[in-house]
This record gives structure tokens, sequence and C-alpha cells, in this order.
């Protein structure tokens, strides 16, 4: 159990914009050897994310019943080998680094689910629309050895879902050691668009960690700043050999404070063409895109612009200094044929209607308590914090208050996807037009987002994705009426 005095130091610790030193962020890497380590750059090649089939085997998409695909999906403990000639112990879905279920709207998939680990579990689809009894609520939790199983409708638009533990204690860690998963939604709409696709269409689960010299990984709650290795798919700054053509390449940032800023090569010039909530309005072009604890972004890539031979490093402008700033490395191997496109025109945004309600939510660091609160309260399980009624649309003004020891928070929002109205008045920029389920808010800033409630009535959660701020009480409950 942690002390009061841990708890304070703990909080206190947390302010990624307060930090600078950035003292020791690299150090473990110090005195080792170079080869076979987690920090030598494009060492290893990247890990593919493996697709998972439903069960019974046979091709993907074979009929299970009436109509819906059933998975099985249990978190244990696994040795894996991230770099030649190490064994890592993680905690993983079915024993693989960020497995991905590719699942189309408007067939169901129910999830078989075991708990294999020492420690409760509480899955979420992060992003889904589900009923709250699937939604993975902290208390919902699976005590070791025990079993259910989740259905999820898949009655939303096409957007890359991810699936991770969110017990009432054990989410940290359990996230931290492994247990997370791809969920990839697709729709008519979207597959009819001329994107990449198939194996031009790849799946990036980007986090930081911390290991020892043993390879094991180790989780401390203040060190967010002393997590120096960047794992991608499980692999640690890897290399991957592509074709010179067009990738859509789905980021996905499973950290637990870790932000991102991605740049490519020289600077150069790619497209933004989604986030959280799926397709973006119209692409974007950018030079760089910042990701943030549990968001998605989605971007192409035309590696068809560089000579085959050339490599190009994606790196991360957010690195704390001392760190290595290189997340990966394109490997451009060979000439191939391209009929994909990035269309001018992707997803126009739905129309959520309009707003009847205002809600106001002030994120704020305590440090006498430690905790980080919501509306100066820090979460109870027991605790109802607000009751908004399905078929309504109401917009949420979320304030920071942390300038003084200058903490980053953000919201995310279980059941529904929003669309960011304004930050500090101004409207968002195009790469926020389409829908999201997490926005960062940085100290001092507000943002103002508007979301309707549908379908779905009970109990879900609102935190913060900055994972230890939720587990130091950033969490409230909405209990969605009829
Ligand atoms: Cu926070």
């Amino acid at each position: 159990m942690l002390t009061r005095r841990q708890l304070i130091k703990a909080g206190a610790a947390t302010g990624v914009l307060a930090a600078g030193s950035g003292a020791g962020a690299y150090a473990v890497a110090e005195g080792r050897t170079p080869a076979g380590s987690v920090d030598d750059l494009f060492a290893v090649p990247l890990r593919h994310a493996k697709v998972l089939r439903p069960l019974g085997g046979g091709t993907r998409g074979r009929r299970h019943g009436a109509g819906y695909d059933v998975y099985r999906l249990s978190p244990r403990d696994t040795d894996v080998s991230l770099v030649p000639g190490t064994t890592t112990r993680m905690r993983l879905f079915n024993g693989e680094v960020a497995p991905v279920i590719r699942a189309t709207r408007g067939r169901p998939v129910v999830i078989q689910q075991t708990n294999g680990l020492e420690v409760p579990f509480a899955m979420h689809l992060h992003g889904g629309h589900v009923p709250a009894h699937d939604d993975g609520h902290p208390d919902d939790q699976l005590v070791t050895g025990a079993g259910r199983a989740f259905y999820y409708p898949n009655d939303q638009r096409a957007a890359s879902l991810w699936l991770h533990d969110h017990s009432l204690h054990a989410h940290v860690e359990n996230v931290y050691y492994g247990a997370v998963a791809g969920y990839l939604l697709t729709d008519a709409f979207e597959e009819r668009l001329p994107l990449p696709k198939g194996r031009y269409d790849v799946p990036l689960y980007l986090r930081d960690a911390k290991f020892d010299d043993d390879s094991a990984l180790v989780y401390d709650m203040d060190g967010f700043m002393k997590r120096p290795t960047v794992l991608v798919n499980g692999s640690p700054r890897p290399y991957f050999e592509v074709d010179a053509r067009k990738y859509r390449i789905r980021l996905t940032n499973t950290s637990n404070e870790r932000a991102f800023q991605f740049q490519l090569g020289k600077s150069d010039e790619f497209t933004h063409i989604g986030s959280d909530g799926g397709l973006l309005p119209a692409p974007v072009a950018v030079r760089q895109l910042e990701l943030w604890p549990a968001e998605r972004q989605e971007i192409v890539i035309d590696f068809s612009r560089y000579p085959v031979g050339s490599q190009v490093v994606l790196s991360n402008a957010l690195a704390y200094p001392g760190e290595a700033p290189e997340v990966m490395r394109f490997d451009v191997v060979r000439a191939a044929e391209d009929r994909s496109q990035v269309p001018e025109r992707l997803r126009a945004a739905p129309d959520l209607g309009k707003p009847t309600v205002e809600r106001e939510f002030v994120m704020s660091f305590d440090p006498a308590s430690g905790q980080h609160l919501i509306n100066g309260k820090a979460f109870d399980p027991q605790r109802v914090d607000m009751r908004p009624r399905r078929g309504t649309t109401e917009v949420w003004t979320v304030r920071n208050t942390d300038t003084k020891f200058g903490i980053p928070h953000s919201m995310h929002v279980h059941l529904e996807h929003f669309e960011v109205l304004d930050r500090d008045g101004v409207p968002p920029a195009p790469g926020e037009a389409g829908l999201k389920d997490t926005v960062t808010v940085m100290p001092g800033q507000s943002v103002r987002f508007k979301i309707k409630f549908t379908d779905y009535t009970g109990k879900f959660m609102y935190h913060c994705h900055l994972l230890s701020h939720m587990t130091m009480g950033m969490m409230g409950q909405m209990d969605v009426g009829a």
C-alpha cells in the first residue's frame, strides 16, 4: 500500500510540463553492453500485431451462431523475448503483445474471457459504444480464474478502438505490463474509400517502458519521466521494411503518461486522415502530429517519395531531455504498385444535435492529499456524479486549473464520442475536427465539446487518461437514464 507521503510525491511528480531536467531519463541504458539491449536503435524488426481469428478456426469472418463472431481473449502472465536473447514477463492477452480483432459494423463480437492473472481485471473497449454491463466498470472485476463473456454490438462508425484493463486498482499496472489489444472496426462507408488496405493498413501500438538490467519491466508510479524505452507493438525502436507506396498507419498511444509529437524524416509531410472516432472530414497535410495517452491518430505516409534504399525515421519531438527521440525507422526496400488514394473528402462529422445541458469539469491536482480531482472530488464508486438523459445533447467544458504544477490532463468519456467545439474559445484545428473520445487539456486551458447520449442507459465512466492521475482519483461516474 502507498503511504500518504508517497501519494503526495506521486501526485506532485506527475507534471509533464513542470519536468525539464530530464535527469536520469536515459541513464538506465548506461553501462550496458550494446548488443541485445532494449535501448539499441533500429536493431529489431517491427512485430506485426497478430490479427486474431474467431473461435473454431477456419477463415476470418466465419459465421458462428446467429451472425456474430466469438473470440477468446484472456490475459495471462507470459514470458516474451522483446529483443533476442532476453526474456521479459508481461501480462498479455492470449500471450500476445497487442493482438488485434478486426470487426465489421453490424456484426457483433462476443469475447470470452478468463482472468489468468494474479490480480483483478475489468476489460474496457476504449471508444466502444456498448451496453453498461459490457463496458468494464472498475467495480465489475474478474478475480483470478473467473470468466465471463463481453458483448460488443459494433453498431457505430468505423474507428480504431482498443481494449485495456479498467479494474479499480490494478489497471495502471495491468496496462503497463502489456494487457492491451487492438479493435479495428470497419464499415461499408470506409471500405468503399480507396485508402490503403490489407497489409498496407498497419496498426502500431506505442508506449514507453523502463527495463532493469535483466530485461524485466519496472513499474514506478513516480517514474513517468524515467521510462526511456519506446516499444512499438512490443518492439523496442524497431525498423519496418516498407514498399515504396502509400501506407495507412493507425497510431495508438497505450502509455500511461507519455505524449508523442511525431515527426517524419527531416520534417517531411504526411497526411492525417483519422483520430479517435474514425476518419476526419478531410485529410490534413501535416509535418508533426501529437498523440497523447489513449488517443488514436491515423496517417497515410507515401513512401514512393523516397528512393528505394532510403531510411526514414519517425521521431518524437516531445522526448524528455537525454532520451533518444527516435521511435522507429521505415526502410524503403522495394518499388511497388499503388492504386490507393487519399480522397479529398473523407467522412463528415455527424450532427450531434442541439445541446440542452451544460456541464463543467475542473481538473486539478490537490497537493494536500496527493490526489487528482474532478470538480474537487476524488472518484468514489458509491457516488453517481451526474445523470445525463438518453437522447440528450450536452456541452461539456473541461478546465485544467493545474498551472502551478504544470500538469496536463485529458478527458476520456465512455459510451459516446464527442465533437470538440473550441479550445480557449478558438475553434479546433482541422485535425481535431473529427469525432473524439479523449481530449487533452493543457494547464490553464479550457476545452468545450458536444456529446449526445444515445441507445444505452446505466453507469459509465469519464476520467483523465493519464492513468496514474485516474488511479489517484481523477475519475467520475455518470448514470445515463432513459
Ligand atoms: Cu490528469
